[in-house]
């Protein structure tokens, strides 16, 4: 299928040398659509606390041992969201469309998506890269999609991200070594990061990132939550191979294939 650019500016690919491997939408989402997500989650995350079955929703709490009044003060992320009508939604939506061919192509499958609530006092993300979490085949192209749900500051755990990073191969990562780091967390330790940019985003905001490109976000030091909701894309057919727990191979339990391009044209399920 031919396909128009709805976005000024997008680039062929996020992976060219000379792309700097991210690149910023201010003001992509209305307030409406950031506030419906919000509520959505919430909605989720106090279902979860009272004992419903939220799945295929899967709360995570914060390992930070943090108090709050409301069950969503203490949930880290909320992964497998993206079947629900407001993700869908926002998906569906020809710009995004636009954004994801120009990153992957026109046959593209959505394998992940994380509301990320950093509350008050929750520790940031180590510097990392995407690929590190997704060994599939192939392992590339992989992209993220982070819609700010709030404002992003320096004091409350904005993304820090290294340009030009994405042209680099797979970093050795460590786990991350704070003791209350929450799980799965690793680092990349070995690395000049000096020309790092915190990226200070407004809710509404949009942020694509490769899936190489190095990234961190640090710690909510702020009196208030700061969110995110962040959508993963890989070309239709890429096989995951799971997890091994105790010896077994399993699917992974956060990433949830879903058919989303086929010749450029939305096919999700109904
Ligand atoms: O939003 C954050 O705090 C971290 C997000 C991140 O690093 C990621 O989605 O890979």
């Amino acid at each position: 299928m031919e396909h128009a650019s709805l976005v000024d500016g997008l680039p062929q690919t996020l992976r060219d040398a000379e792309a700097p491997g991210f690149q910023l939408f201010p003001g992509f989402a209305e307030t409406s659509l950031t506030n419906a997500i919000r509520e959505d989650v919430t909605m989720i995350a106090r279902a979860a606390a009272a004992g419903s079955d939220v799945s295929p929703a899967l709360v995570m709490p914060e390992n930070q041992g943090l108090e709050g009044r409301s069950p969503e003060d203490v949930v880290s992320k909320i992964f497998r969201l993206h079947r629900r009508p407001i993700f869908l939604e926002f998906i569906k939506d020809p710009r995004v469309v636009d954004i994801v061919v120009s990153a992957i192509g026109q046959n593209v499958d959505c394998f992940l998506s994380q509301f990320i609530f950093k509350n008050p006092r929750a520790r940031g993300q180590p510097w990392h890269q995407d690929s590190y979490y997704f060994p599939f085949e192939p392992l590339r192209p992989i992209v993220g999609l982070w819609l700010a749900i709030t404002e992003a500051t320096l004091e409350n755990g904005c993304l820090h991200i290294l340009p030009g990073s994405q042209t680099e191969d797979l970093k050795k990562h460590i786990p991350d070594r704070r003791v209350d780091a929450n799980n799965g967390y690793v680092e990349i330790v070995d690395h000049d990061m000096s020309e790092s940019q915190p990226c200070l985003l407004q809710p509404g905001d949009l942020m694509v990132f490769d899936s190489h490109l190095m990234h961190k976000s640090t710690d909510n030091f702020s009196d208030d939550v700061r969110a995110a909701m962040v959508w993963h894309f890989a070309l239709a057919g890429t096989k995951d191979p799971g997890v091994v727990r105790n010896g077994k191979r399993l699917p992974s339990p956060v990433n949830d294939w879903m058919p989303y391009l086929r010749d450029g044209a939305v096919r999700v399920p109904v």
